[in-house]
Parts: structure tokens; C-alpha cells; sequence
């Protein structure tokens, strides 16, 4: 039977299950990306392993979030990583070198490969075949000490590209057209796969952009076939040896399928404050931007920056607007000064700075009170920019090139003449650190800040628990354990991080679930989506959540909650969120018997009320979620 692309790889990798839509599958992974904001973490989890080296392909630990260096702890937790990278034998990327999942395209993927990394943004990889996912760091520290990965198989969305993008329109107005399509919410269960003829005029660049925010559709990855753009990609990086031919057979199915026409897509933007609220920019009118940053994983490269670069060309930004360039790679900052556009980005009134993520996770660069921000950035979150309140639009490089110079949001099209980008120069400035012989003589460096990992108790036979927050639907990992420049320095610091869980909701909430553990978080649809940090997890388990109950969860967050031994629990009747609420006490039971019984229908009640649940685990979930998590089942199972 003819097979898609994602159903080749998966195959190739099966390690354990069947490959059909919903079931749990395991598979093998190729190569693992941790960063340094979540990868402190996936150390101390890797090093509780026990194991000396890691048994991958190749691992990279990348320092790209936590930057700024206010005081001790960022600077320590590198020097941490840094010395766990040459002890078991990881890549290591130092500070400056720029975002993971740019310099991951950029040196190390390859077609047909799997890759795991603790950051959502991983499918980013998808751009090069390969089958790229997010994880929790827990998950990604077993992937390096070379256990597979389990999953729910995902289905396949097929999306068939025709036609070519028309001048001054880019792969950030494709994934926002499939965004305004699909929701937030739309690619849950899902691996995209791009086919049809669109598809060849895309560079791997283009593709990665696309793939990249395939994270916003709450898709399990995205892909695209390897061709000719890949090999010339590769070639370009001095490794066109890794290159192999990779496409959908002829005649293969889909689950289901969209279909774009490249060349009637429209300059789009997402307006505040979520990644779906997306609008053609010719219908926002003139709305007044004070910042425009062309920057992170999904906008900060080569291409990007030189569409911005030769767009301002010859002209000066609009007075009172702040244009600040964020390169995602120093290899795309090196390439655009080799090329030119870093003079003219000067000229026009940009401010540079390092390779990074910088604004995007609100490590600076926050926007003034009641101000708007135009990113080329991934996500707008309420409050992820720092700024309580704030007003962050998504956009491409055309469309923050066209409103930099108008100072509100502009149409690209009106800038004249479509632009010729020029190639690539051959300038490799990165310094990437290879893994160590062998490293077991090297004294791992561990600054004040780094706290030992929590222990965390087995699940009892039965729970009573105050629901201490009721929240809405598209709750995301943001609002659960917000990050930012003052708490992203406590992520190897599980107590110290824990006093800030749901802070913007409400700022009693650790002092409220420790004073009443076990407690219950109830939520709505799509609970947890967005970043893949298992502080959002770890930290509301440490203070006493034992129970989440919603409508339905995302991905990477549910899998997060059953690795630390949270009980992610689904209404059976979703109209029943209407009448639970916090303060109340959900009674569960005989909990643990019902879990361990691989029962989906877990009876409580809350008020006298009956209030019916469902647990859908594999019976490899139920045993973590009883011992109270993965690490305690690996120990006891070691
Ligand atoms: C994000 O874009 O939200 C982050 C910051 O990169 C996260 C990882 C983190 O929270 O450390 C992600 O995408 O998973
Ligand atoms: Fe960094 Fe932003 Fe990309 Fe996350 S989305 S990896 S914070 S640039």
C-alpha cells in the first residue's frame, strides 16, 4: 500500500505498538536538542539515569533562552550545561551562537531522521524530512539515555500546496493561513505533511518557518519531502553527504486535507493575543507600532533578515518606532553582513542584537504600557512579553520591514519593486563544542542555584481534592509557569520557580494549593497548550497538584503531567465545568485501584454530585502515574 512521507519514518522507527492513529506507539530516536531553559532539568533527569554517555546519533545541548546575565544563576546553569555536555558526550552551543532549533537545521539534521528536543519548536526540522517533535525534558533526558519515545501515533494532514508566493509574501503568511483555518486547536492528533506542486519553489528555510509554527496548531510535527532545495540546503552547509531522496509514494492517502493556493495567499497578520486571531493586514487599518522585532527560530534567519535589510533599504525607520533585529543564528548575522544587509539594517535605524531568543520569551526587550508590538516571532501569549496587558501582533520580515517605516501596521506590497534575495555567502562563523572521547573525568560544575531534583511520592488509593483554580479554554504553559527575565533564571530551582505557578491568575496560588495539597486545577479545552516546559508540571506537583481536570489537554502538556504523577483527568460531560468550581472538593475514590485496573471511566463526585471522568492512559501511563512519575518507575524498575 503506497505510504505518506510521516508514515515512512514512523515505520522506520517503530520500536514498539502499531501504527494506527490514537494507539501508543514507541519510537526510536536519532538525535536530541535540549536548551539550556528547559535543559537543566533534562540534565538532572538524565544524570538520576545513571548512565555515563548518551546512546544517540548526536545530542546538542544549546544555551539560546536564558541570555541575559543580571546575576549568578544563568551565567552558573551554562557553565552546568557545559560541563554535563563534555562529561556525556553532547554537542555543546555556547551562548551567542544563536537559537536551537535554527542552528539544529542549520548542522546537524538530516532527512528521515527522528529528533526529540524539549522545546516545543522542534518540528522545525520538519523544513529537512525529518520527523521533529516536542517533549518534555524528561522525555528527551530518556531519549539521550536511548530509551524510544512513546506517542499517540498521530494522524496524517495532508496539505497540498499549488502555485508560487507572490512577491512580498512569505512562509509566515502560509502557516498563519492555515492557523486562521485551523485554530489553536485544529492539528491536535495530527503530523502535517506538505505535498503537491507548491511545494518545489520552497526553500528548506521556508519550509522550517512553516514547520516551526505548526507547534501553534497543536500538531505533533510537520513535514516536508527532501528534494532538490534540501540537497542545495546541505550542500550549501557542507553536508550534502547526509542528503537522501525522501517523498510520499505515488498515490498515498491522507487522514485528511487542506489544500492553499501559494499564490493567493495575502500579507497576514496574528493579532494580540493568540496565534490564531489571524486577519489580512490590508483589513487592520492603521494601528499605531512603537516596536517591530524581526527575530527567533521561525523568523530570524538569513532570509529574513536580508527581506528586511534590502526592504529598508535606502530609507530610515519611522520616527518613535524601535526596530530591533534578534539574528537566530550568529551564522545568519555573519551571512547578511557578508552580503550587505547588516550595513543597511544600520542605515535604516536598527538596533542589533546577539543570536538569541531574547524577546521572545520576555528576556528583554519588553514593550512600553499600552503600546503594540510587531514580532516575526512564533507566539503572542498574553504577558509573554513581559508586559502585563501588552498588544503583540505576528507577522513575516515583509509586512515588519513595510510597518517599521510606515509606524503602524502597513501592507508590503506597497514598498515597490519585489525583492531578489541574494544566495546564502559561504560564512560558517559557529562555535560548536563536539563531544569529548571520553568524558568521565569531568567534574561537573553545579552553581548555588542548581537545587537537587524533588522526590515525588506514589500515587494513594484514593483522593480528596480542593479544586484551588478554575481556568478557561487554551490555557497555555505561559500562564501555568510563566517565564520571562525575572523567573526563567530559577528553571534549575523547582522550589524557588514553584512560588510563581498561574502568578498572573492568581498570585496566591502557591500558597493556596500548598496550604490544601492534594489539590485539583480545573481547565478547559486544549489545557496546556504551547511550550513544552515541565516546569508547568513539575512545579504545580511540587506545591500539591495531584489532579487536573479539563475539557481536553495538549499534547506535550499532558504527557508532562503524567511523567511527574499528575492525574490528567477528562469531563466526561463537558457541561459539568459550568457548575465545578474552586473552592469545591472533588472526591476520587479508590483512584489508584481504577488506574491500575486500566479502567477509562473513573467515578467521582464533587458537591454530593456525581462527576463522571475519563482517563484514556496506556497501561505503561497508569504504572508511571501510580509510582508518581517516571523517574520513580525507572528507579524502582532499574
Ligand atoms: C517557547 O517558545 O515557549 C519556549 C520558551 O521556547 C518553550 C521552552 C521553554 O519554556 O523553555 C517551548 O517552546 O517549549
Ligand atoms: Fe526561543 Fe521564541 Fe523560538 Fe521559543 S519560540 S525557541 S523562545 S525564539
Amino acid at each position: 500500500m503506497p505510504q505518506n512521507l510521516a508514515q515512512k519514518i514512523i515505520a522506520a522507527h517503530l520500536r514498539e505498538g502499531v501504527a494506527r492513529p490514537g494507539q501508543e506507539i514507541a519510537l526510536s530516536i536519532d538525535q536530541t536538542l535540549p536548551q539550556d531553559a528547559t535543559g537543566t532539568l533534562a540534565a538532572l533527569e538524565f544524570e538520576a539515569l545513571g548512565l555515563p554517555r548518551v546512546r544517540t546519533e548526536v545530542s546538542v545541548s544549546y544555551v539560546d533562552h536564558n541570555l541575559l546575565q543580571t546575576d549568578f544563576k544563568n551565567p552558573d546553569d551554562h557553565r552546568f550545561l557545559r560541563s554535563m555536555a563534555a562529561r556525556h558526550g553532547l554537542w555543546f552551543s555556547p551562548p551567542g551562537n544563536g537559537i536551537c532549533h535554527q542552528l539544529h537545521l542549520l548542522n546537524f539534521g538530516r532527512p528521515g531522521a527522528t529528533l526529540l528536543g524539549s522545546d516545543s519548536h522542534t518540528p522545525h526540522g520538519g523544513g529537512l524530512a525529518m520527523l521533529a517533535m516536542g517533549a518534555g525534558g524528561l522525555d528527551v533526558a530518556a531519549a539521550m539515555a536511548g530509551y524510544p519515545f512513546y506517542l499517540s501515533c498521530p494522524a496524517v494532514l495532508g496539505v497540498r500546496l499549488t502555485g508560487q508566493l507572490s512577491p512580498w509574501i512569505g512562509p509566515k503568511d502560509v502557516i498563519l493561513e492555515l492557523l486562521s483555518r485551523l485554530s489553536v486547536k485544529g492539528g491536535l492528533g495530527y503530523v502535517l505533511e506538505y505535498f503537491g506542486p507548491g511545494v518545489e519553489a520552497l526553500s528548506v528555510t521556508q519550509r522550517a518557518a512553516i514547520c516551526n509554527m505548526g507547534a501553534e496548531l497543536g500538531a505533533t510535527a510537520s513535514l516536508f519531502p527532501s528534494d532538490g532545495q534540501t540537497l542545495a540546503f546541505l550542500e550549501a552547509q557542507g553536508r550534502g553527504q547526509v542528503y537522501t531522496p525522501l517523498a510520499a509514494d505515488p498515490g498515498a492517502a491522507y487522514d485528511r486535507i487542506e489544500e492553499i493556493d501559494l499564490a493567493s495567499l495575502e500579507p497576514l497578520v496574528a493579532c494580540p493575543s493568540s496565534p490564531d486571531q489571524v486577519r489580512p493586514v490590508s483589513e487592520l487599518g492603521q494601528v499605531a507600532v512603537e516596536q517591530v522585532i524581526v527575530g527567533s527560530c521561525g523568523g530570524g534567519a538569513y532570509e529574513d533578515l536580508m527581506t528586511l535589510a534590502l526592504a529598508l533599504k535606502g530609507r530610515r525607520i519611522a520616527p518613535g518606532v524601535n526596530l530591533y533585529v534578534n539574528p537566530g543564528s550568529r551564522q545568519a548575522l555573519a551571512q547578511a553582513a557578508a552580503a550587505g544587509g547588516l550595513m543597511l539594517l544600520l542605515e535604516a535605524g536598527a538596533s542589533i542584537f546577539q543570536a538569541g531568543c531574547l524577546g521572545c520569551i520576555g528576556m528583554s526587550q519588553a514593550p512600553a504600557t499600552g503600546t503594540a508590538s510587531l514580532r516575526t516571532f512564533p507566539r503572542n501569549f498574553p504577558g509573554r512579553s513581559g508586559t502585563k496587558d501588552d498588544a503583540v501582533y505576528l507577522c513575516g520580515p515583509q509586512v515588519a520591514a513595510a510597518t517599521a517605516l510606515a509606524g503602524h501596521l502597513a501592507d508590503p506590497r506597497e514598498l515597490g519593486q519585489p525583492l531578489v534575495i541574494p544566495p546564502a555567502p559561504p560564512v560558517r562563523p559557529e562555535a560548536l563544542v563536539p563531544p569529548l572521547a571520553d568524558g568521565s573525568g569531568v567534574e561537573i560544575l553545579r552553581g548555588p542555584n542548581i537545587a537537587p531534583f524533588p522526590q515525588l511520592e506514589a500515587l494513594p488509593e484514593s483522593l480528596a481534592c480542593t479544586v484551588v483554580l478554575k481556568v478557561g479554554d487554551n490555557i497555555t504553559t505561559d500562564h501555568i509557569m510563566p517565564a520571562g527575565s525575572q523567573i526563567l533564571p530559577l528553571r534549575s530551582n523547582v522550589p524557588a520557580i514553584s512560588r510563581h505557578v498561574f502568578a498572573a491568575l492568581d498570585p496566591q496560588f502557591a500558597s493556596k494549593a500548598q496550604d490544601s495539597a492534594p489539590v485539583a486545577v480545573l481547565g478547559g479545552e486544549n489545557y496546556g497548550q504551547g511550550s513544552s516546559r515541565e516546569h508547568a508540571a513539575l512545579a504545580p506537583r511540587y506545591l500539591g497538584v495531584q489532579v487536573k481536570i479539563a475539557k481536553s489537554f495538549a499534547r506535550i502538556h499532558r504527557a508532562n503531567l503524567v511523567n511527574f504523577g499528575i492525574v490528567p483527568l477528562v469531563l466526561a460531560n463537558p457541561a459539568d465545568y459550568d457548575w465545578l468550581e474552586a473552592g469545591q472538593t472533588v472526591e476520587l475514590p479508590g483512584l489508584r485501584q481504577a488506574i491500575l485496573e486500566g479502567r477509562e471511566e473513573i467515578a467521582a463526585t464533587a458537591q454530593g454530585r456525581p462527576l463522571p471522568l475519563v482517563l484514556k492512559a496506556s497501561p505503561r501511563e497508569r504504572r508511571i502515574l501510580a509510582a508518581g512519575g517516571l523517574l520513580n518507575l525507572i528507579k524502582g524498575s532499574l
